[in-house]
């Protein structure tokens, strides 16, 4: 039976810290899912389209990997597609807290899914999404933080052209 993990999250915007997540992830499984939540509540700096376009453009040659959304449960949409593990990203402890939270709710909710941690890339562990779009406002360089894509689209946002 083919495996398949998602690495679910709001990716607003894709860094190289959660690309670095995708890469390692879908070396362990036979297809990743990267599963962008599309919640219209929730106040982001890229909408949807855009937040789901940049992850396909970034992660285009990874041939096991496919972008898709989700809205409601993380866990029903593992059910309806065959999802046996999440993955999540830690970076500090500070991430744990949350982290063993959710992976224990989603537990109670579908046992036959597994929350796999992997620990970040030491290169990337004080990298958030939030940290880089403070910076980027700010005109702080942050190009190795992202993917070149992404720098191009988080210029364009506040407002500064090549
Ligand atoms: N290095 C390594 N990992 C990183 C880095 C980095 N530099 N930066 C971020 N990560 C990891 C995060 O720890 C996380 O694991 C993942 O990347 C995605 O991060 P975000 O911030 O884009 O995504 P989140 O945390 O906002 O995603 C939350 C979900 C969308 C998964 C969650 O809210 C959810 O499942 N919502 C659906 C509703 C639901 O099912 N709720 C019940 C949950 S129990």
């Amino acid at each position: 039976m083919e495996r398949i993990a998602i690495y679910p999250g709001s990716f607003d915007p894709i860094t190289n810290g959660h690309l670095d997540i995708i890469v390692r992830a879908s070396k362990l499984f036979d297809k990743l899912i990267v599963g962008v939540l599309n919640n219209p509540n929730k106040k982001s700096l890229f909408n949807f389209e855009e937040r789901f376009e940049l992850l396909k453009q970034t992660t285009s040659n990874l041939e096991n990997v496919k972008v898709d959304t989700f809205s409601g449960l993380l866990i029903d949409y593992c059910r309806e597609n065959n999802i046996s593990a999440i993955i999540r990203g830690l970076r500090a402890v500070s991430d744990f807290e949350y982290e063993l939270q959710m992976s224990q709710m989603n537990h109670q909710l579908n046992s036959d899914v597994e929350t796999i941690f992997l620990t970040t890339n030491t290169k990337y562990s004080f990298l958030s999404s939030s940290l880089v779009k403070e910076v980027a406002k700010f005109n702080g360089d942050i190009s190795y933080l992202v993917p070149d894509v992404v720098l191009k689209k988080l210029n364009d946002k506040y407002g500064k052209g090549e």
